[in-house]
C-alpha cells in the first residue's frame, strides 16, 4: 500500500487532548482532575480507536465486495503485547499523544504502564501470529485473525524464597479493556457431544448433547501507514443457560450454575504448554470451539444474508492458515458444514476443503505433534470422527492407487483406529504444508513427514519466520530507529526492511560506529534503570549484557548456559583466571516453564540460586553477575532486546524449528552465539560467518551420537571444567549445602542428557574466549553488530507474508 493512502496527520496535539477529555467525560464520567493514569489510558485508547474506525469499516467493506481473496489466520494463540503504543504508531498519532498527555498533566510512561499486557500466547508461536497480522494489515492484505479470548492468559511468574517458579493466574481483564469490541449480535452456536443418526434419505444428522454461544470480541489490527485496519476476532464462550431456575429454586445454587460454568470454562484459560500437548478434553473443546465459530463466521461474512450460498466459491473468498495442529479439526468441520448443513456431496466438499486449508508446522519434536484419542473425539465430536474415518478410507485407497506399499500406508495412517494424528490430517486435508525456517522445512520433508513428502512432494514449502520491525525496532528501540533513519536518509526501511543493507558501508565509518555504540550504551543505561525500578536489580551498564530469553525447555539448553557460567565462576574463585583478566559480564535470563515440567522448573531454581550465590560473592564482584527478571513477556522483551550485547541461541541442532528471538536481537544490534539450528542458519548466512559466534554439533553429528548410543558421562569425565561445574551443582554450593536439591537434574545430565548439553559444553566454553576478545575491541564489536542489523532485513514478517502470498495463499493486497 502506498503512503498516499496513509491517514494524513489527522489531528494536532491540542485536538487530541480534547478528544481524550471528551472520552473521559462522556465515556468514563470523570474530570481530568479526577482522572488516574489508568483513566487516561482508557480514554486515549478509545480516542485512537475512533481515528481508526473509518479505515476499519472501509477495509471490511472492501474485503467483502472486492475480488481479493482474504486470509483467515486460525491460531489458538495471539501474543499481542500492549496495544496503545502500537496503535498510536500505526495511526500516526504518537507525537500528538505524547504532547496531549503532557498537556493534561500526566506522565506518558504512567499512562502506557496502565495497560495490562494481554498474554494470550505461550511464546514464539503466539508472537509470530501477532507479527503476521500486523504485517498482513501493513501490506494491505484483507485478513482475519481468528482465535480465543482467554479470560486468563499465560500465568504470571513469580519466584519464591528458594528461587522456585510460582504460577499466578493472569486475570488480564480485571480493568476496563478498551480494545476488544464484544459483538453479541454476531455470535455463533457451537455444539458438542451427542450422537449421529441416519435420516430416512440415508444422510447423516448430528444430534449434539450441548451447545455454547461463541461471542466474537473484535480487535482492530491497524496496518502501519497502509490505511488498512484488519480484524482480530477472538471468541469468548458464553452459556445459553445462565442458570437452571428449577434447581436454583430448590436452593441448589452451585448445581444451578453448572451449565454456565461448563460452557464458560471453554475460553477460561490458555494452556500453559509450549511444544507439548496436554491430553485434555478441554483443549479439544477449545480447538473445536474457535474453529467452528470461525468457519461459520467466514460464511456469514462472505455470503451475507444468503441462505443457500454457493460454497464452491469459498476457496476464492478465503484461505485458512492452520497455525500448527491446534486448529486442524477445522478440516472435518468444513466437510461437515458443507455436507450436513448445506447438502453438498462428499467430493465437492472435499475439493473445497483441500483448497481452503494450509498447514504450518512449528516443531520437530514428535511429542509436540498432536495425537487425539479416537474415543475422545468420538465422545465430543461423533460426526467428525465418522468423517475422519471416511477421510482415512479415501486416503488409503488413494495411496494404494499411487502404488504406495502396505508398510508405508500403515505408517501414514491418519486414523489408526485408536487415535487421530492431526499433523497427518492437516497434511492430507490441505493444499500446502510449510516449515518455519529452511533447515526445519528440510527436516520436515526428510524426517518428520517423509512418507508424505515422498508421496505428495508438491505440497511442501518453506516460509522462514519473521518479526515486525514496527514493534521490535521502531517502538522498542527508538534511538536505533532514529540512527538508522539518519544513516539511510529515510524511514522507508520500516516497510521495506531490506533497505537496512544501506547501513553496511557505514560499518566502516568510525563516526557512525561510535554513534551506534552510544545508542547501545544509552539503551543499556535505560534497561539498568528499568530493572532497578521493576525488579530492584543493580545492573552495571558498563559490563557486557549477555541475554538468554525464551521458554524454558531442555532442548533450548538453558542448562548449557548455566553450566558454562558456573565453570567461569569456579575459574575466577579458584584463581585459575585472574580477576583482572575477566571481561565483566552481566548474564540475564528470562523464561517461563510449563507448570508441570519438572526438570525445567528445577533449572529455573538452579539459575536463581546461582544468581544469589554469584551476586553475593565479593571474589567476583564487578566481574560476573546473573539476573533473572521474572515474568518474561513482550513488554520485558521490548526493553531488554535493545540493551543486549550478546544473545544466546544455543539449542541442540535439529530441535528449534526457527526461533524469532534470534531475529529480534540481530535487528537490534546484538551479536549471537549459537548453534546451526533453526533460523540461526539463515541469520548466519546473511550476516556473515565472521559476524556470528558459531559452535557445537551439527544435525548430522547429533544423529550420529544418537545412533552410536550417546553417553554423557564420558564428557563429564573428560572435561575437568564441566566436571567441576556439575560437581558444584551436586555439592550444595547453590542449595545452602543441601546435596539433594538438584539431584534429579544432575542425574539426568549424567545418565540421559537427551539434548546433549554435555557433548556441546567444551565447544561452547571455548568460544567464550573469542567473544571476550572481540568485546575488548569495542569498535570492532560494534562494526559487526552494525553488519548484523544491515543484513537482517530479510527477517521482517512483511517478507514472510510476501512468501506466504506467493507460495501458499496466491493472493495479494487490496487494490
Ligand atoms: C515455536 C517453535 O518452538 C519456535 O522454534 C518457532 O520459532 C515458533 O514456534 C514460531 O514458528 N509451539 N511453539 C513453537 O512451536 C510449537 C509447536
Amino acid at each position: 500500500m502506498s503512503e498516499t493512502t496513509a491517514p494524513k496527520s489527522p489531528v494536532t496535539a491540542a485536538q487530541f487532548a480534547d478528544e481524550i477529555r471528551e472520552q473521559l467525560t462522556y465515556h468514563q464520567g470523570v474530570t481530568v482532575a479526577q482522572a488516574t493514569p489508568a483513566d487516561v489510558y482508557v480514554a486515549a485508547s478509545l480516542a485512537v480507536r475512533r481515528h481508526l474506525m473509518d479505515a476499519w469499516m472501509t477495509t471490511q467493506a472492501e474485503m467483502v465486495n472486492g475480488h481479493t481473496k482474504a486470509v483467515g489466520y486460525l491460531s489458538a494463540e495471539f501474543l499481542m503485547g500492549k496495544q496503545l503504543r502500537n496503535a498510536l504508531l500505526n495511526a500516526g498519532l504518537t507525537e500528538q499523544f505524547d504532547e496531549a498527555v503532557k498537556e493534561l498533566g500526566f506522565d506518558y510512561q504512567d499512562v502506557i504502564d496502565a495497560e495490562h499486557e494481554p498474554g494470550l500466547g505461550n511464546g514464539g508461536l503466539g508472537r509470530l501470529a501477532a507479527c503476521f497480522i500486523d504485517s498482513l494489515a501493513s501490506i494491505g492484505v484483507p485478513a482475519f485473525g481468528y482465535g480465543i479470548q482467554y479470560q486468563y492468559g499465560i500465568f504470571e511468574q513469580e519466584f519464591d524464597e528458594q528461587g522456585r517458579q510460582i504460577e499466578r493466574p493472569d486475570y488480564w481483564l480485571t480493568n476496563d479493556e478498551p480494545w476488544g469490541h464484544v459483538d453479541y449480535n454476531r455470535s455463533q452456536k457451537v455444539s458438542f457431544g451427542g450422537t449421529v443418526v441416519e435420516n430416512a434419505d440415508g444422510t447423516k444428522a448430528w444430534k449434539p448433547a450441548w451447545s455454547v454461544r461463541a461471542v466474537p470480541v473484535d480487535y482492530m489490527v491497524p496496518g502501519y501507514k497502509s490505511g488498512r485496519v484488519n480484524t482480530l476476532r477472538l471468541w469468548r464462550a458464553k452459556s445459553y443457560d445462565e442458570f437452571d431456575l428449577l434447581t436454583f429454586n430448590k436452593s441448589e445454587y452451585l448445581d444451578a450454575v453448572k451449565p454456565q460454568v461448563k460452557a464458560e470454562n471453554i475460553s477460561k484459560i490458555l494452556y500453559p504448554e509450549d511444544s507439548t500437548p496436554e491430553g485434555k478434553a478441554l483443549r479439544l473443546e477449545q480447538q473445536y470451539f474457535f474453529v467452528s465459530a470461525s468457519i461459520h463466521d467466514a460464511i456469514r461474512v462472505f455470503y451475507p444474508g444468503q441462505d443457500k450460498p454457493d460454497l464452491t466459491t469459498f476457496p476464492d473468498k478465503i484461505t485458512f492458515q492452520l497455525n500448527d495442529t491446534h486448529p486442524v479439526i477445522g478440516i472435518p468441520e468444513l466437510m461437515r458444514v458443507m455436507i450436513d448443513e448445506y447438502g453438498y456431496d462428499w467430493d465437492t466438499a472435499w475439493s473445497v476443503t483441500t483448497k481452503t486449508f494450509n498447514y504450518t508446522c512449528h516443531t520437530l519434536l514428535p511429542e509436540a505433534l498432536e495425537v487425539w484419542p479416537a474415543s475422545l473425539i468420538g465422545e465430543l465430536l461423533p460426526r467428525h470422527l465418522e468423517i475422519i474415518e471416511r477421510i482415512e478410507r479415501q486416503f488409503e485407497a488413494e495411496l494404494v492407487a499411487k502404488g504406495v506399499d502396505a508398510a508405508q500406508i500403515e505408517r501414514m495412517k491418519i486414523y489408526t483406529g485408536d487415535a487421530v494424528r492431526m499433523a497427518y490430517l492437516a497434511t492430507y486435508g490441505g493444499s500446502h504444508v510449510n516449515g518455519v525456517a529452511e533447515l526445519h522445512s528440510e527436516l520436515l520433508k526428510d524426517v518428520t513427514l517423509k512418507d508424505f513428502s515422498d508421496t505428495y512432494p508438491d505440497k511442501f514449502a518453506n516460509v522462514t519466520n519473521g518479526v515486525t520491525p514496527r514493534r521490535f525496532v521502531k517502538l522498542a528501540n527508538p534511538r536505533l530507529s532514529d540512527l538508522i533513519t539518519e544513516g539511510l536518509g529515510t524511514d522507508k526501511w520500516l516497510t521495506d526492511l531490506e533497505m537496512l543493507k544501506g547501513l553496511a558501508p557505514l560499518a566502516n565509518d568510525d563516526e557512525f560506529v561510535k554513534k551506534f555504540a552510544a545508542v547501545k550504551q544509552a539503551n543499556k543505561v535505560d534497561f539498568a534503570n528499568y530493572a532497578k525500578r521493576e525488579y530492584g536489580f543493580d545492573l552495571d551498564p558498563n559490563t557486557m549484557f549477555n541475554t538468554m530469553v525464551k521458554r524454558l525447555h531442555e532442548y533450548k539448553r538453558q542448562s548449557l548456559k548455566i553450566l558454562a557460567l558456573i565453570a567461569r565462576y569456579a575459574d575466577i574463585k579458584s584463581g585459575k583466571v585472574s580477576a583482572d583478566d575477566v571481561m565483566p559480564r552481566t548474564v540475564i535470563f528470562g523464561a517461563k516453564a510449563a507448570p508441570g515440567y519438572y526438570l525445567a522448573k528445577m533449572t529455573i531454581q538452579l539459575i536463581n540460586n546461582v544468581a544469589r550465590v554469584v551476586n553475593n560473592d565479593p571474589d567476583v564482584k564487578g566481574k560476573l553477575n546473573v539476573y533473572f527478571p521474572w515474568n518474561y513477556n513482550v513488554r520485558l522483551a521490548q526493553h531488554l532486546i535493545p540493551a543486549t550485547d550478546l544473545d544466546e541461541q544455543i539449542s541442540q541442532a535439529g530441535k528449534e524449528a526457527s526461533g524469532t528471538g534470534n531475529m529480534k536481537f540481530a535487528l537490534n544490534g546484538a551479536l549471537t552465539v549459537g548453534t546451526l539450528d533453526g533460523a540461526n542458519v539463515e541469520i548466519r548466512e546473511r550476516v556473515g560467518a565472521e559476524n556470528f559466534f558459531l559452535f557445537g554439533m551439527t544435525v548430522d553429528e547429533v544423529e550420529a551420537q544418537y545412533a552410536n548410543g550417546y553417553n554423557p558421562a564420558r564428557y563429564y569425565e573428560s572435561d575437568p571444567r564441566l566436571k567441576a561445574a556439575i560437581d558444584m551443582v551436586s555439592d550444595g554450593t547453590f542449595s545452602d549445602g543441601d546435596r539433594n536439591t538438584y539431584a534429579p537434574l544432575v542425574a539426568d545430565w549424567l545418565t540421559k542428557d537427551w539434548f546433549m548439553t554435555l557433548a556441546d559444553f567444551t565447544a561452547y566454553a571455548a568460544i567464550q574466549g573469542e567473544i571476550e576478545a572481540l568485546y575488548a575491541q569495542p569498535l570492532e564489536w560494534h562494526r559487526k553488530a552494525i553488519l548484523n542489523v544491515a543484513n537482517s532485513g530479510y527477517f521482517s514478517s512483511d517478507r514472510s507474508i510476501e512468501d506466504y502470498l506467493e507460495r501458499i495463499w496466491h493472493t495479494g493486497s487490496m487494490a
